[in-house]
């Protein structure tokens, strides 16, 4: 069975652009095609007295189950330099499975949709960019509303969606088919 599976990425160390990139790259090897959003520029949220995010989302079609997704996401992250000291500490990569299909589940270390996915724009706003059908699947809304909830923040689109695909594209890094979106 083929899942619709949205992951969010986030870097804030180093290259972010190199390391957001390298790990949708890893993810399409491992795991299934993706189709990325746009890379945005955000405020940490949390832990605030640290380097700006580049944060974006992508949305893979798998076989894999949520267990081997975050086995194979959890590798990556590590490959791609993640280095776990405290909690929201800066890292080169970030990846969280934000909605895994129609699923909702909490049997740790799988939770999804993410616990707290409708507070976090950061989160939120690369994933309204695969339309409105996308329903969070624990509340029943889709993610602009979810969006439109929360108050504004500031964020910059610093690499479009057209563009970032197309660099994939051209870069081979996507293996098998990918659709435009948006
Ligand atoms: N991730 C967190 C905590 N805070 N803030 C932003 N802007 N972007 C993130 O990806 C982020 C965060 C925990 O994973
Ligand atoms: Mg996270
Ligand atoms: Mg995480």
């Amino acid at each position: 069975m083929i899942s619709h599976v949205y992951l969010g990425l986030g870097s804030n160390l180093g290259d972010k652009v190199d390391n957001l990139t390298r790990g949708v790259t890893l993810i399409s090897e491992r795991l299934g095609a993706v189709e990325v959003s746009s890379i945005y520029e955000t405020t940490p949220v949390g832990f605030s007295i640290q380097p700006r995010f580049f944060n974006a989302a992508c949305r893979l079609r798998t076989r894999a189950n949520p267990f081997e997704v975050m086995d194979a996401i959890r590798k990556i992250e590590a490959e791609v330099g993640r280095h776990r000291t405290f909690v929201n500490a800066p890292r080169t990569l970030d990846v969280d499975i934000l909605v895994f299909g129609s699923l909702v589940i909490d049997t740790p270390p799988v939770a999804v949709p993410h616990p707290r996915l409708a507070e976090r724009s950061f989160a939120l706003a690369p994933l309204a960019e695969f339309g409105p059908s996308l329903v969070h699947p624990g509340l029943g809304l889709s993610i602009a509303e979810l969006l439109s909830r929360l108050p504004d923040e500031p964020r910059r689109i610093v690499m479009t969606l057209r563009a970032w695909n197309q660099s994939l594209i051209e870069g081979g890094s996507m293996l098998g088919m990918v659709s435009s979106i948006a």
